[in-house]
């Protein structure tokens, strides 16, 4: 049988290492799903296309690698929007496919039409579609090296009958069809940032997603330079949470010390970090950025001095500059701050704190202690992102993605399935509000059926509680009727689907239930009832400040985790 232009197309993806395509069928893909179905890669049939998209997302984010979903004509494609912006925000590899219905059909209102190229135009960075098998080639080559090139997310729409004709000619030059290479620094650029940070008493250095394989760099600048290092949420996973160096976070995912560290250095140097919350950055230009783009130089604090360069070379080549700096009292000062802030969060922690109330710090902190340590953690967005991402104490060789860029809501299950369906026999533990798990709890049926044991901890508090904060941040009456809301029986949920359900009420049963989840054969849902009226902390608010300052640092405070 002569190759189509599907084969051609999933030829490609199995040669460029994609190793699954998440999808629902319909009409149009059914050539695609054929060729799927005839090669190494798997199909892996969702139960909502936005599952798809954030499976995919997941996945790219993780291994920065090409990773790929597929709708079918109009509505199923429709769906897959949502879920593709988790990709484009975070920078992440996404192939996204639209079946579309056979060309004869277009131009005339036929049920189902949709222009995809313009609905997709937003969320990617290249959309086409493949109009001839002749053109095929070139466009499948383009749109995998656009997603590459952004990083982001390429879209082609298929009309079924290009799919199923006959394929011409063949994808070329494949090997240029991978990640970026990293670059350093300029000589010229090293010498000046060397200036500045020579002249500086006290350094402080910022560590985002960027900073990725750069931990070793990363420790001998600090040591070097006496300089603390500290992290984004997205840079938080590279070194574990007790390494001496490492400080903790930046901004509502972070501490005082930290705060304040970034508030009175003489220098902060960002490396590999676009962090957006410009209130938590100082306002005195003495920043040095350093990032691979060069769009992101300088946009959220004023800065000295940006400098193009990937993290890792950058820093080899720093430290053979930079002189060292022999007093080390700001970095001792800002080591006993963050000892303070680490044993206030173990008692926000405490399983004892309350005798018939789970507290939310609680369940982030159990999961953290029973995880594997090479674990990949998935959180969602809402209050629970502050739970999780300020308790849980990650090793330095475990994952945390999140929707940290898009901050949307539901989006952690979907994603925690595409990486775990990368390696099922790595812990993924997905950490969500229940509002979030609501979303999209469907995607559960999706991991039973295609054998992905994802485990998912539902943070209950029966309500979209971040929203009942902004409310009252803004001096808003909260709408209770808006906000509350009911939930199944989710552990009874889990089994009636086919996996394992566990309900903790109580602080004396969640770490058998987390750990017996953990242990478990197949996907696991945890319901954790946890008390609703929980504050977060403020590391930027003084607590015994009252009155219109603090109303207002909580608002921005409040803001930054949402974007507003
Ligand atoms: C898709 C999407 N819808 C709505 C929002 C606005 N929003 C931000 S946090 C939040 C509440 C989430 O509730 P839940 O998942 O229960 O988490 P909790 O805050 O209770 O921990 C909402 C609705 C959003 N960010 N994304
Ligand atoms: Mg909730």
């Amino acid at each position: 049988m002569a190759q189509t232009v599907a084969g051609q197309l999933v030829g490609v993806l199995e040669q460029v290492g994609v190793k699954q395509v998440f999808g629902l069928i319909g009409d149009s893909l059914n050539p695609l799903a054929d060729a799927v179905r005839r090669s190494q890669i798997e199909w892996i049939g969702v139960r909502h296309e936005e599952g798809a998209a954030l499976a995919a997302a997941g996945q790219a984010k993780l291994t920065g690698r090409l990773a790929v979903c597929a709708g079918t004509t109009g509505p199923g494609s429709n769906h897959l929007v949502a879920g593709l912006y988790e990709a484009s925000r975070d920078h992440a590899p996404v192939l996204a496919l639209s079946g579309d219905m056979p060309r004869k059909m277009h131009g005339t209102d036929f049920i189902q039409t949709t222009e995809p190229d313009l609905l997709f135009r937003d969320v990617s960075l290249y959309t086409e579609t493949i109009s001839t098998a002749a053109q095929a080639p070139a466009v499948i080559h383009q749109a995998i090296a656009a997603a590459y090139a952004g990083p982001g997310v390429a879209h082609l729409t298929l009309p079924q009958d290009v799919l199923a004709a006959k394929a011409e000619g063949v994808v070329s030059s494949l090997a240029t069809l991978r990640p970026r290479s990293e670059f350093p620094a300029t000589t010229g650029d090293i010498a000046q940032i060397a200036q500045r940070i020579d002249r500086a008493n006290s350094v402080v250095i910022m560590c985002g997603a960027g900073c990725r394989d750069a931990a070793d760099a990363l420790r001998a600048l600090s040591d070097r330079l006496k300089a603390p290092l500290v992290h984004t949420v997205r840079g938080k996973e590279l070194m574990a949470y007790d390494d001496p160096h490492w400080m903790g976070g930046l901004g509502m995912i972070g501490t005082k010390a930290v705060y304040n560290a970034v508030q009175h250095c003489d220098l902060l140097l960002m490396i590999g970090t676009d962090y957006p919350y410009s209130n938590f950055l100082p306002n005195r230009g003495n920043v040095i950025q350093i990032d691979e783009r060069p769009q992101v130089l300088g946009r959220r604090a004023p800065t000295a001095l940006g400098v193009t360069g990937s993290a890792r070379p950058t820093l080899k080549l720093l430290l053979e500059r930079v002189s060292p700096k022999t007093d080390g009292r700001f970095f001792d000062k800002v080591t006993h701050e963050r000892e303070r802030w680490d044993e206030m969060l173990d008692k926000q922690a405490d399983l004892a704190r309350s005798k018939d109330r789970i507290h939310p710090q609680a369940v982030a902190r159990v999961v953290s202690n029973a995880a594997r340590r090479d674990a990949i953690f998935v959180l969602d967005t809402g209050l629970n992102t502050l739970w999780s991402a300020n308790w849980i104490r990650q090793t330095g060789s475990q994952a945390i993605i999140g929707s940290f860029n898009n901050a949307a809501v539901g989006t952690a299950l979907g994603q925690a399935n595409g990486v775990q369906a990368l390696d099922r026999s790595r812990q993924v533990i997905a950490l969500t509000g229940d509002g979030g798990f609501n979303m999209l709890m469907s995607e559960f049926m999706t991991a039973v059926h295609h054998g992905l044991p994802v485990k998912v901890i539902v943070y209950n508090n029966s309500a979209l509680g971040l929203i009942t904060l902004e409310a009252e941040s803004v001096g808003i009456v909260p709408f209770r009727e808006a906000i509350e809301f009911p939930n199944p029986d989710f552990a009874g949920l889990a089994r009636a689907c086919g996996g394992h359900g566990f309900t903790a009420r109580e602080p004396g049963q969640l770490r058998a239930a987390v750990s017996e989840a953990l242990a478990v054969d197949g996907p696991a849902i945890v319901d954790a009832v946890v008390a609703a009226d929980e504050m977060p902390n403020m590391p930027h608010v003084e607590l015994e400040q009252i009155g219109h300052y603090a109303v207002a640092k909580i608002k921005e405070a409040v803001l930054a985790v949402t974007g507003g």
